[in-house]
């Protein structure tokens, strides 16, 4: 097995960690991806993703990985291929568009000579392997289970998480027909130091990645909604899921935010929705999850307009800081984030905020800072990073002479903020 050759296809924050591990492992390994920038930074040791595992390992193993950007070098002589390409939705529409692409790339460069294990790793919604896949790779000439074997083995990653890795991450995996399956289980058994359950057949295991993420996005639409509620009612939200969270079984917090941001949370619910209309059923509960995280970004902008009238600042004349672009603490992805949309909502409200974030300086208008929030009417914590967490304290915010605090995140010592005189918001709080 291990002299087998992998071909990643997509080397993004699922298919560089991929990569690597198999590198590890012993594997040869042959990583495609569309980005040439992407693929000449991996070729010089250099991670596309900052993270310091990710950047410790690429430099490590560049030589173990040769990364192209040409489908026919990377693809000829895979034994196995395991596709990591993204699947995002457009305007609340499933975009299989990358994955398509991804797969004429493969049946056009089919690797000869080889029965390749084909397994999808894209979070796809149910039926996409078997009827969207397998008749791309099969064109004319090719039969799936003969010439090549098909497998879903979804993605689990949670960006930023030291504990669960891609190698421990317990996993499903199911495939088209038994030798794939078999040559699959081998596959995973060999890479993770992880239990891998088997499912019955594809569908399952693509619907167990939709509904994983969906029931996250569900959550969280509910501690959203509650954090409106609660605001009104003057109940401080934060305090009453602490108090839930000690009961010590059925129940599971979730924290209300400025809304869900990143490429799996809240896109992922689309693809169960778009499924399931296709079968003739309407989702309404997770429709209604979607539109309510999908307008928390304009809560937090009501929360800063307010803000500033209870100030008697001008809104066009203030000076309103966002702090954090990325969609989750301690990255650098800013794909759906919520902060992004707090601010197109603020210009078009006349407001042009500064911005700043320490894993984005190049998206960040403001590159420093203590000169970001120094002198602040409105710092709004978009992102809890957690730099910020650690220098937002009531006396720097004071020392800065800022005015005003929206906390979107609830991280911060509101007590102590208000105590200096100055005004606090959270959500829910
Ligand atoms: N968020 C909240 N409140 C919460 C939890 C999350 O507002 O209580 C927001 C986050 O700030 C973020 C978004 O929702 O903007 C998504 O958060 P996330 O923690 O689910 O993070 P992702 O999308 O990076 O990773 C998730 C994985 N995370 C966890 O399970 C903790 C997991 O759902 C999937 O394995 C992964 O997406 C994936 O690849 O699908």
């Amino acid at each position: 097995m291990a002299k087998k050759v992998v071909c990643v296809v997509g080397l993004g924050y699922v298919g560089l960690p991929l990569a690597l591990l198999c590198a590890e492992k012993g594997f040869r390994v042959k990583g495609l991806d569309s980005d040439r920038k992407k693929v000449a930074l991996i070729a010089r040791g250099k991670s596309p993703i900052k993270d310091k595992e990710l950047e410790r390992k690429v430099k490590k193993l560049r030589r173990k990985i040769s990364a192209s950007a040409s489908a026919k070098d990377a693809l000829q002589d895979s034994d196995i291929i395991v596709v990591c390409v993204p699947t995002p939705a457009k305007g609340s529409k499933p975009d299989l568009r990358p994955l398509k692409a991804a797969c004429m790339s493969i049946a056009k460069h089919f690797p000869a000579g080889k029965k390749p294990l084909l397994v999808i790793e894209s979070t796809v919604y149910p039926g996409t392997v078997r009827h969207v896949v397998k008749p791309i790779i099969e064109g004319k000439k090719l039969e799936a289970g003969k010439d090549f074997f098909l497998a879903h083995c979804p993605e689990r990653i949670d960006p930023g998480n030291r504990k669960w890795q891609l190698k421990n991450i317990p996993r499903v995996f199911a495939a088209l027909t038994p030798k794939g399956k078999a040559r699959g289980l081998a596959f995973y058994k060999k890479i993770l130091n992880a239990k891998v359950i088997c499912l019955a057949n594809l569908e399952e295991a693509e619907a167990v990645k939709v509904v994983e993420n969906t029931f996250r996005d569900i959550n969280i639409a509910f501690v959203n909604e509650l954090a409106k509620s609660f605001e009104m009612m003057g109940i401080d939200l934060s305090e009453v899921l602490k108090g839930a969270s000690s009961k010590p079984f059925g129940f599971m917090p979730f924290w209300p935010g400025p809304g869900v941001g990143g490429h799996c949370i809240s896109q992922d619910p689309y693809y169960l929705i778009a499924r399931a209309q296709e079968s003739g059923f309407t989702h309404r509960f997770l429709q209604l999850a979607r539109e309510i995280n999908n307008s928390m970004p304009k809560h937090v902008v009501s929360l800063i307009m307010k803000s500033l009238r209870s100030a008697g600042i001008k809104p066009k004349k203030a000076k309103v800081v966002v702090l954090g672009l990325s969609y989750k603490p301690d990255v650098d992805d800013s794909r759906e984030s919520p902060a992004i949309k707090v601010i197109e909502l603020l210009r078009r409200r006349g407001v042009n905020p500064v911005s700043h974030d320490p894993f984005l300086l190049k998206m960040s208008n403001a590159k420093s800072f203590a000169k970001a929030v120094k002198n602040a009417d409105c710092v709004v914590v978009a992102t809890h990073h957690s730099q910020f967490i650690k220098r937002l304290t009531p006396a720097f915010l004071k020392r800065n002479k800022v005015r005003a605090v929206i906390d979107a995140r609830n991280v911060l010592d509101k007590d102590g903020i208000i105590k200096k005189e100055i005004l606090y918001f959270g959500i829910g709080r």
